[in-house]
């Protein structure tokens, strides 16, 4: 058969699905919006130009969910035993393409490692979390609100978070709380409420706008779960100090100061050694206070020094004269003990 001399041409239009706007957020194209594009056929038929035929199609785009915190800072919180308020600083993010609620909780660990490498071996208490309400990037006590969730927090946007808590009294240098702040997304549910939670489209993709999570495993959530999670330590940097007491009798009434005897009578010379470990924070403002036994009688004659050195074992008689003697205590206040310092406190008393 040859072939009929009809032809037909069709020039065919196609939109390049490749040529879409750039789009300046991170998250990608808003979620529900539409997306249209329109193909168009112009053809011909015996040579005359037929009316252009068209067709158009339209995508919702989906709702992608996806969250991270960051620890702000490099090292963890240097904190001291009965310090209140002390503060962990994180930044929320929100990496979907829509404006959601976030969520906030910490929660203690026991034992784990935590962000820099210390153990946990201790829980922080009165754990509230802050909102940095004037952007200024520090935890304004009366300024910046507490908060149990991020209100309306938009694509791409972030919010810096403090979780403050309270230090025990008694911890020790080297001590370790690891708390871990998990955000959740939600839905947004209005300004100034907390939507409703988060559930991912099950099933084939549908016309209306659907839900995928998209957020990864943090410290202690799982991948594509609507959260994200990390930890931050207060790490306990305090004075680490020992007291040592010695005595050495000076003279007595029958030897004199040739290997004098601690009889009646005799002087003995009494010395508190305060030291501070190396490594260890300055302690401030030390107070002794040494009260005398009935059996022993203070020497006003000879006073007390302070502040004097400690070597070999040996009380040196280099001190400062200070401190003061009253209602049966020697009492002398040390301006501080600096780490990898000694200090002592010398005096002397008469065994009655
Ligand atoms: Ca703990
Ligand atoms: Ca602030
Ligand atoms: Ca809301
Ligand atoms: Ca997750």
């Amino acid at each position: 058969m040859s072939n009929r001399s009809k032809m037909l041409t069709m020039v065919s239009v196609m939109a390049l699905a490749m040529l879409h706007s750039a789009n300046a957020l991170a998250a990608g194209t808003a979620a529900g919006t539409s997306i249209t594009n329109t193909a168009s056929i112009a053809y011909q038929v015996g040579g005359v130009s037929q009316n252009t035929v068209t067709a158009s199609n339209t995508i919702t785009v989906d709702r992608k969910v996806n969250v991270t915190i960051a620890r702000v800072g490099s090292s963890a919180t240097s904190v001291s035993p009965g310090q209140t308020s002390a503060v962990t600083t994180f930044t929320v993010t929100n990496l979907s393409n829509a404006t959601l609620d976030f969520g906030l909780a910490v929660a203690q660990q026991s034992g784990s490692t935590g962000a820099y490498g210390a153990t946990d071996n201790f829980d922080t208490s009165n754990v509230k979390i802050y909102v940095d309400s004037n952007a200024n990037g520090t935890y304004d006590s009366g300024t910046d609100t507490q908060v149990t969730y991020l209100d309306e927090l938009a694509a791409d946007a972030n919010k810096t978070v403090f979780v403050v808590s309270d230090i025990p009294l008694g911890r020790l240098n080297g001590d370790d709380a690891t708390i871990v702040l998990t955000s959740t997304g939600f839905e947004g549910g209005g300004s100034g409420s907390k939507g409703a939670a988060l559930t991912e489209t099950s099933g084939a993709n549908t016309s209306a706008m659907d839900t995928v999570f998209a957020d990864g495993a943090g410290a202690t959530d799982s991948a594509r779960d609507a959260a994200y999670s990390i930890k931050n330590d207060y790490l306990v940097f305090t004075a680490t100090l020992s007291v040592t007491k010695i005595s050495k009798v000076i003279s007595d009434p029958l030897n004199g100061t040739t290997n004098p005897k601690a009889i009646p009578g005799a002087t003995v010379e009494y010395c508190i050694v305060v030291a501070n470990a190396s490594g260890s924070a300055p302690a401030d403002s030390v107070d002794i206070t040494d009260p005398l036994p009935s059996q022993i009688a203070y020497d006003a004659t000879y006073g007390i020094f302070f502040s004097g050195t400690y070597s070999a074992g040996v009380c040196n008689s280099d001190g400062i004269a200070g401190g003061s003697y009253a209602t049966g205590s020697v009492t002398v206040t040390l301006s501080g003990v600096a780490a990898n310092e000694t200090k002592t406190v010398l005096y002397r008393a008469t065994i009655n």
